[in-house]
């Protein structure tokens, strides 16, 4: 009997998918983890941009190499923030409007437009020996960036 038992509660453990399992136990990330997560990312994004801004606005003298390597890191890292805004964090207090959710196909279209618009930025500064070669693709990001967080951002 004792056996049986085991065997039964062992197949039924397989047959649950390894996420359910993880979830149960608690082993899977929170809705506060994802919250977390996309903080990180949405933070080390501004941490690169930031350079970039004070080179086009001439607070800084421009680096072609330093502007090139900061555009590629933002390309990179704007494929990553999506994956933390899942409806489960909907109502955790952060600067994430309750409109992300309500508007989910706007708010990813804006996302894979960052995407893009990034990507764009990073092939222009991989060229580029003057200023003059990045700002229209700068201010276009400058733009995607500013659009997504009038829409959606709150303090
Ligand atoms: C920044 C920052 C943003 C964008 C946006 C661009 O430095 O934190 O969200 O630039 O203001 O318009």
């Amino acid at each position: 009997v004792k056996h049986a038992l085991r065997r039964a509660v062992c197949t039924a453990a397989l047959a649950l998918p390894l996420a359910a399992i993880a979830a149960e136990e608690g082993g899977g990330p929170k809705p506060e983890d994802f919250v977390h997560y996309r903080q990180g990312v949405m933070t080390a994004i501004g941490w690169n941009f930031g350079p970039m801004a004070a080179m086009v606005k001439k607070e800084m003298p421009y680096d072609a190499a330093e502007f090139a390597r900061r555009a590629e890191r933002v390309a990179f890292l704007a494929t990553l923030p999506m994956e933390g805004f899942v409806p489960q964090t909907k109502g955790i207090e952060s600067h994430a409007k309750d409109a992300v959710w309500d508007n989910l196909d706007d708010f990813e279209s804006r996302m894979k437009d960052l995407e893009t618009n990034t990507a764009a930025l990073a092939s222009a500064a991989k060229g580029a020996s003057d200023l003059g070669a990045v700002v229209p693709a700068f201010a276009k990001v400058g733009e995607t960036c500013k659009g997504c967080h009038d829409e959606y951002e709150q303090d």
